[in-house]
């Protein structure tokens, strides 16, 4: 069946939704929600999605690869410059835009001007690009009353004419299915690319280094979530044991990170562990053996070498 059979029949849509926006916006958590099942990790702090993320998401009449991607803002960091980077780079590749912002920063006294100074210059990248573009105003479920949201819907509005403009929540999954809907009928009508079963182009390591450092996250605090790096060493699946063996690094910037993350007795650290095994294991309903080093990587955010292989899609060469 071509292209053409199925516009006359009933039309099959399937394309690249880029997912972003500034940090905290519910970029992750609403990918997440889309697909019914957590792939990227989602935490109250800023900057917590550092790659792009893919999610594939197939139903009967679309398929749509999602690419959640690190929220957009403004650096003087290397590291932080890459990874808005990768935000940037991932709009070529997509034919649809959904732009998240926090609807709830952006409503009541003075919030056009807060609007102004957070996202201007974002706003002006973003007009460049030509795809369809979707403005989800998030967390409303944060917003007392709704009419607070007009002066914000009316000011997006007179910057992208040409954009739909849908209020939701990603926590409660308020109107998000209504925001699908629009989103897959925007997108080309072609076959789909992707076999039904595919979650996403990423392997199951990088999801697993990602679900470390998302539950470090959750138990650390000020700037150490951000001088942490995760890596896999080796990855080891035992199929007649059901059972997958997994060493994976954390790496810490500085010798005094090391005994903060390993807390007393290796409190913290085996806190970590567990949560980051029982996630792993009931995502791939099996058991796992993992272990975990700490190890000191002086400035690892400045090591280029590092840095290509922890965020390969960066633009570092
Ligand atoms: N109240 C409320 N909280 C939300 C909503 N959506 C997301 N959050 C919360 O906002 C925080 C950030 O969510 P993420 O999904 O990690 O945000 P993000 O845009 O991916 O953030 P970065 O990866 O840092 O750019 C988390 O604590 C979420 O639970 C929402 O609709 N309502
Ligand atoms: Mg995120």
């Amino acid at each position: 069946m071509n292209s053409q059979t199925l516009k006359n029949h009933q039309a099959h849509h399937s394309g690249i939704c880029a997912i972003i926006g500034p940090p905290n916006s519910g970029k992750s958590t609403l990918l997440n929600l889309f697909l019914g099942q957590k792939l990227s990790i989602v935490t109250p702090k800023p900057q917590t999605t550092r790659n792009r993320i893919s999610g594939i998401l197939t139903c009967e009449d679309a398929q749509v690869l999602f690419l959640d991607t690190p929220g957009i803002h403004k650096s003087e960091k290397a590291l932080n410059r890459m990874i808005v980077n990768i935000a940037w780079q991932t709009l070529a590749e997509a034919d649809l835009i959904l732009f998240v912002l926090d609807g709830s920063r952006y409503s009541g006294d003075r919030a056009m001007s807060r609007l102004e100074r957070d996202l201007s210059p974002v706003f002006k990248r973003l007009k460049s690009h030509f795809q369809p573009l979707l403005l989800a105003i998030n967390k409303i479920d944060l917003i007392g009353s709704r009419p607070r949201l007009l002066p914000l819907i009316e000011h997006l509005a007179g910057i992208f004419p040409q954009a739909e403009i849908v209020p939701i929540s990603a926590l409660n999954a308020e109107h998000t299915t209504e925001l699908l809907r629009l989103l897959i009928q925007k997108l080309p009508v072609n076959l789909p690319i992707f076999p039904e079963d595919q979650l996403s182009t990423l392997p199951m390591r990088f999801f697993a280094a990602e679900i470390i450092r998302e539950k470090l996250i959750l138990v650390l605090n000020q700037e150490i979530p951000y001088s942490i790096a995760v890596e896999i060493e080796s990855w080891q699946e035992i199929p007649e044991k059901n059972l997958t063996e997994v060493h994976a690094v954390i790496y810490v910037a500085r010798q005094n990170h090391k005994q903060i993350v390993i807390g007393k007795q290796g409190s913290r650290l085996k806190q970590v562990g567990r949560e980051a095994r029982l996630e792993l294991s009931s995502i791939l309903e099996q058991r796992i053996h993992l272990e975990l080093w700490v190890k000191v990587k002086p400035n690892w955010y400045e090591n280029r070498s590092f840095l290509q292989e922890l965020l390969p899609e960066s633009g570092l060469t």
